[in-house]
C-alpha cells in the first residue's frame, strides 16, 4: 500500500476526462487500495483517481463515522443512470482545493451502475451523504470540480487564491 500525492487546484490535470477502466485486474485492486489509504491519510471520505494523477474512471469512499469500522467502497466505471428531481444542499470541500468549504445543490438521490473491485456490475440507489460525496467524485472523473456548481464570483475568488499559493509554492522562488 502506499499514500500517493494529491494533485491541487488550479493543476490542469484535474480538468482531464478520465478514460474507462479495461479490465478490473490485480493492479487496478492494488491501485483501489492506495487510494483508499491516501484518502484515509489525507482525510477524507471520497477519492477520485485523478486526484492522484490516474486518468482512470475510479473512485473510492468511505463514508462511515469516526467511531465506526472503515466502510471501504471502491467504484470502477460508475455512471448515474437516474438523478431525483428533487434537490439537497450539501457543505462540500475537496481534497485538491483544501480549507475550502461551499454549499452546493445536487438531486437528493442517485442511481449509480458500476463495477465493483471483482469486476462485477453492481447497482445502487444512494441518497444523503453517499448521494452528494459519489456525484462530487464522478464530477471529478468528467474534469468538474464542486466549485463549478457555485457562483462565478466564489469561484474566481478560490481560484485566484490558489493561483497565487501555487506561485508562492512554485520551485523557481527557490531558487537564487
Ligand atoms: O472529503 C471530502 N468530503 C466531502 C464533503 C462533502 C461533499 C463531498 C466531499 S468529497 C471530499 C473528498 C474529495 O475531494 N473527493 O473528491
Ligand atoms: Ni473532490
Amino acid at each position: 500500500m502506499a499514500i500517493k500525492p494529491l494533485i491541487i487546484l488550479p493543476d490542469p490535470v484535474l480538468r482531464q476526462v478520465s478514460k474507462p477502466v479495461e479490465r478490473v485486474d490485480d493492479s487496478v485492486r492494488k491501485f483501489a487500495d492506495d487510494m483508499l489509504e491516501t484518502m484515509y491519510d489525507a482525510p477524507g471520505i471520497g477519492l477520485a483517481a485523478i486526484q492522484v494523477g490516474e486518468p482512470l474512471r475510479m473512485l473510492v469512499i468511505d463514508i462511515s463515522k469516526d467511531d465506526e469500522d472503515h466502510a471501504p467502497q471502491v467504484f470502477i466505471n460508475p455512471e448515474i443512470v437516474a438523478s431525483s428531481d428533487e434537490r439537497a444542499v450539501y457543505e462540500e470541500g475537496c481534497l485538491s482545493i483544501p480549507d475550502y468549504y461551499a454549499e452546493v445543490e445536487r438531486p437528493a438521490s442517485v442511481t449509480v451502475r458500476y463495477l465493483d473491485r471483482q469486476g462485477a456490475q453492481k447497482e445502487v440507489a444512494a441518497d444523503g451523504l453517499l448521494a452528494t460525496c459519489l456525484q462530487h467524485e464522478i464530477d471529478h472523473l468528467n474534469g468538474v470540480l464542486f466549485i463549478d456548481h457555485i457562483s462565478r464570483l466564489k469561484r474566481d475568488m478560490v481560484v485566484k487564491k490558489f493561483r497565487k499559493l501555487a506561485r508562492e509554492n512554485a520551485p523557481s522562488r527557490m531558487v537564487g
